[in-house]
């Protein structure tokens, strides 16, 4: 018997913000409209609804660029803590049909409900009624994929937005991605998409064409992944507790170290280094752990857990070197030197932070229509 046929659902609410906006406000339906800052700051809008979208308005353009496309487009600004709430109704609801609910953003996540734990009958009438459940709670619309990987849940999501369901069964896997640009393959930005063109790939269907060792040749560890995928294979797990335990960085030197002040240079660098790292996996940590090691091997962790906040990179920093002055025994030799993170962020939380983060960096002015 081959490997269990999983079955999975993409859910992503339409227009999120605007939406919600518009559910407040039906004076505003009909009318284009952005969430974000006013067409004379330097802000961006955070996302369009469709009648603006018809304009050519998109999330992350400047306001100034969107009212330049259209001059009547109105402008709201952010109130997060509403999204927040919706959010959690919407996360709630998922929660009904299965425990294997990962949250991408306030506004997607992925279900496994490979295992009828509803009792529906199919996956896909499992995602009709999350979005009838969706609509009748919240009164906005979810667009639904339903797939046998994530990959392909999140292609079909995107296919009948908004307020669609698409579902891509194993037969029609190599039809949908005869025409889909690398472009929508996660991992490729501008970047990779740039040098798959230059070898005249544009589609999935180009792509499938190469081998797995030219692949190798041309992007390195990435081969794998854009085979797999020209193929519509992902074998991703949704993972509700997608967490990673810790982040560190650390340093055996050359020359033991004798001088104090070198010894604390050394480790503010590797500080630095954990700091880049739990920053590229979109982490916050509330622990920081430093680890000495003396020229015998004896070796002593000392941590410092931050009750009420996550640590910031002057905080972290300045707190690491305290934990080193606190414990460093004078006038003998560090072999080893190491810093790390625990107690991170989830993915979930991350992902939430980060999308408000985004939206909080507008600067939004006073003077909204
Ligand atoms: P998306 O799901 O990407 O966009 P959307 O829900 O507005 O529209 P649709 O899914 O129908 O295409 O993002 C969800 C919310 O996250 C969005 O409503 C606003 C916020 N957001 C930003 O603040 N900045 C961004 O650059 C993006 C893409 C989204
Ligand atoms: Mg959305």
């Amino acid at each position: 018997m081959g490997p269990r046929q999983k079955k999975i659902i993409h859910v992503d609410m339409d227009a999120f913000f605007a939406a919600v906006e518009e559910r407040e406000n039906p004076a505003l339906k009909g009318r284009p409209l952005a969430v974000g800052g006013s067409p004379d700051s330097r802000g961006v809008v955070a996302t369009a609804n469709y009648v603006a979208r018809a304009y050519g308005v998109r999330s992350a353009m400047t306001c100034r660029k969107a009212y330049e496309l259209c001059p009547e487009i109105i402008f709201l600004p952010p109130q997060f803590s509403l999204y927040k709430e919706v959010s959690r109704q919407v996360m709630e609801i998922f929660h009904l049909y299965t425990p294997l609910v990962e949250a991408m953003s306030l506004d997607e996540a992925y279900l496994d409900v490979s295992e009828d734990l509803a009792g529906l009958g199919s996956a896909t009438e499992t995602a009709k009624e999350i979005r009838r459940l969706i609509f009748e709670r919240t009164k906005l619309t979810a667009s639904a994929g339903v797939a046998p990987n994530k990959f392909l849940a999140k292609i079909a999501s995107e296919m009948n937005k908004p307020n669609g369901l698409t579902v891509i069964r194993p037969q029609d896997v190599s039809r949908v991605l005869e025409n889909l640009p690398v472009r929508k393959v996660p991992g490729v930005g501008r970047v990779t998409e740039q040098r798959l063109l230059e070898k005249r790939i544009r589609t999935l269907h180009d792509l499938r064409r190469e081998t797995l060792q030219q692949l190798e040749v041309w992007f390195g560890r990435s081969a794998e992944w854009l085979f797999a995928i020209s193929r519509g294979e992902d074998d991703r797990e949704v993972e509700p507790w997608h967490e990673r335990k810790s982040v560190g960085a650390e340093d055996t030197f050359a020359v033991d170290l004798r001088e104090g002040e070198q010894i604390k240079d050394e480790l503010r660098r590797i500080m630095q280094s954990a700091w880049g790292r739990l920053k590229r996996a979109e982490r916050e940590a509330r622990t920081l752990t430093v680890k000495i090691r003396y020229a015998n091997f004896e070796t002593i962790t000392r941590s410092r857990t931050s009750e009420q906040h996550y640590y910031g990179e002057d905080e972290a920093l300045s707190r690491g070197i305290f934990l080193l002055e606190e414990s460093l025994e004078l006038n003998r030799s560090v072999r080893l030197l190491g810093a790390s993170f625990s107690n991170l962020l989830t993915a979930e939380q991350a992902a939430e932070k980060r999308k408000f983060k985004r939206a909080v960096q507008l600067h939004l002015p006073g003077d909204f229509l």
